[in-house]
């Protein structure tokens, strides 16, 4: 038997008589909703306007005051990395307000402490962000935030892949290298858990993407195998570290930074959707760097993104391909494809590039 839906503190009756009085109500209500939220897309956030959460203010009148990192970002304040090593805790001053600060981010802070109510606030604020040299960003999940920020100032990417578990998937591999042309970071793939696999094992997974010149390094946290290696690249550089959770990013900066005592997360834990690491974190290293610890991603959207990236993540297809490469069949043996799923790849990331969220909610 269907029911009739009313309204708390209407009776049945009430609601009978008005009710084609409500309903034209509603739908004003609902008009003038439509009209509000047309307006706020009107903005330049709704054009995708890649630079729009990426402006910063002017920094010169704050120039007198002290200059630190952003080691850690939190929701209500920021963990600072003074010049002399030592960290404090800062809010983030209300000029700030529309700035979307980031791990690595060099800011000039006031350690006058500011007036507050509340005792648990840090006395420190953040008054001013510098320019950024480099600025890793990976496509948001909503059209209001067109990005996400990974990392400020670092000078390369290490892509981190476990041989098995999480399994290797080239996939991610791709976006991560368009995500470094875009920042203008070189990118190196780095293999965790070499001792899951057997010596013998060639990794045929990499097969496809072995011809781009991308260093591949292997390495296992737990035996030790390939981290002199890692070490002697981080000679006066900033590296982010990035990867699915549960490949080892945090075991690997464990041991090539003994003390540090990161958190690691269960062995079974994969597929959990939980990561072990929550937010991106900047530790210096004694090699005149930084090594950036960073949460599991479950994928690396490539939104907004310029098309024109693809040439240099996918130099194997002549240049017409890349115009338009939907026209074309990865199953279509006369290509003389040696690895189709490299053009499939290419039409995932090409549509992604273009595409709007789908969850987002226009009345068009
Ligand atoms: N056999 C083996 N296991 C490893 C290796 N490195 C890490 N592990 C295990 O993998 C699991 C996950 O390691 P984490 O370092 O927490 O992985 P993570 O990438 O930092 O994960 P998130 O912080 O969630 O992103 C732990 O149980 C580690 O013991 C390795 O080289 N060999
Ligand atoms: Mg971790």
């Amino acid at each position: 038997m269907s029911q009739k839906k009313f309204r708390l503190g209407q009776s049945r009756t009430a609601q009978d008589l008005d009710s084609r009085e409500h309903y034209l109500k509603e739908r004003v209500v609902e008009s003038k909703r439509r009209q509000i939220r047309a307006e706020r897309l009107a903005t330049e956030v709704e054009a995708h306007d890649p630079n729009s959460m990426l402006h910063l203010p002017d920094t010169a009148q704050w120039s007198h005051l002290p200059q630190a990192t952003i080691k850690q970002r939190h929701s209500q304040w920021v963990d600072l990395l003074l010049e002399d090593g030592s960290e404090i805790r800062a809010t983030l001053a209300g000029k700030l307000k529309g700035v979307k600060l980031v791990c690595g981010d060099r800011v000039h802070f006031s350690s006058s402490p500011i007036e507050t109510m509340d005792d648990k606030l840090p006395g420190a604020s953040v008054v001013a962000v510098l320019p950024r040299r480099s600025l890793l960003k990976r496509g948001g999940i909503d059209d209001r935030e067109p990005w996400q920020l990974v990392c400020a100032n670092a000078d390369e990417l290490w892509i981190c892949a476990a041989v098995i578990d999480p399994p290797l998937r080239p996939g991610l591999l791709e976006r991560a290298y368009v995500l470094s042309l875009d920042a203008n970071m070189p990118l190196r793939i780095i293999v965790t858990k070499r001792d899951m696999a057997s010596p013998k094992d060639s990794l045929p997974e990499l097969d496809a993407i072995r011809d781009l010149e991308i260093p591949i390094i292997e390495t296992s946290a737990k035996t030790g195998y390939g981290l002199d290696l890692l070490q002697g690249l981080l000679h006066n550089k900033v590296v982010v570290l990035l990867g699915h959770s549960g490949v080892g990013k945090s075991s690997l900066i464990n041991t090539i930074l003994p003390g540090i005592g990161l958190k690691i997360g269960a062995i079974s834990k994969y597929g959990t959707g939980r990561q072990t690491t929550t937010s991106a974190n900047w530790l210096p290293t004694p090699f005149g760097g930084a090594i950036v610890d960073t949460p599991g991603i479950r994928t690396l959207s490539v939104r907004g993104q310029s098309r024109e990236l693809l040439g240099t993540v996918f130099p194997e297809f002549p240049p017409e391909w890349l115009e338009d490469p939907m026209a074309l069949d990865p199953e279509d043996e006369e290509l003389g494809l040696l690895y189709p799923e490299r053009l499939l790849s290419l039409q995932r990331l090409w549509v992604e590039m273009a595409t709007r969220n789908p969850n987002q909610n226009v009345y068009r």
